[in-house]
């Protein structure tokens, strides 16, 4: 069993964290390469097992932006995106889990918004392959829509998104804005790339 979070426990991570974070976070230019994808996400379903490990918040995330990560142990587009974020400027705690849904669900994610990892920063989720630069973005929107906010997500594994790039291919992949009460709507729009 995972233990529910908390709107609380939310909104402690939210307070006094991002400005500080922030300004740690540099625009360094995104350099990876990806041959081949892992697990799919229905292979990754497959496995068994529970997300135990999910169910503590990061203590302190003082002065870095700090995301934690659940992603299956050899899903190698999960640590390609790590690393991206690693260069953005982030400090990442990546966990391993047997199946990533259920810290999906418990962040509030929809099934239909699934990816291959889940991350939380600043208590909002994260959800595949999203862009270091949309996380940033989120984390200076202006506190009347953070609140709305449950997090992003980009479905699926979109060729071409950050840690599933295959030479300079890219198809076209909305980053969604999951928003409380159920509705989601485009954050972001990248075009497909030839
Ligand atoms: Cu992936």
């Amino acid at each position: 069993m995972v233990t529910p979070v908390t709107s609380t426990e939310i909104m402690r991570s939210r307070r006094g964290v991002l400005g500080a974070a922030l300004a740690l976070l540099s625009s360094t230019s995104l350099v990876a390469a990806c041959q081949a994808k892992d697990a799919t996400p229905a292979e990754a379903n497959k496995a068994k097992g529970g997300a135990d490990h999910a169910s503590h918040a990061p203590a302190a995330m003082s002065t870095v932006a700090f995301i934690e990560v659940w992603k299956t142990p050899n899903c190698g587009c999960c640590k390609l995106w790590i690393k991206i974020l690693e260069k953005e400027g982030f400090k990442v705690k990546a966990n391993n889990v047997a199946q990533t849904a259920g810290i999906r669900t418990k962040l509030g994610i929809p099934d239909d918004m699934g990816s291959c990892h889940t991350g939380l920063i600043a208590g909002f989720a994260i959800e595949g392959h999203v862009p270091a630069s949309e996380i940033k973005r989120l984390l200076t929107e202006p506190e009347s829509l953070r609140q709305q906010v449950i997090g992003l997500s980009v479905p699926g594994m979109p060729i071409g998104s950050p840690g599933m790039e295959m030479g300079t291919k890219r198809d076209k992949f909305d980053v969604m804005l999951v928003l409380k009460g159920g509705k989601s709507r485009v954050y972001q729009s990248y075009e497909a790339l030839a």
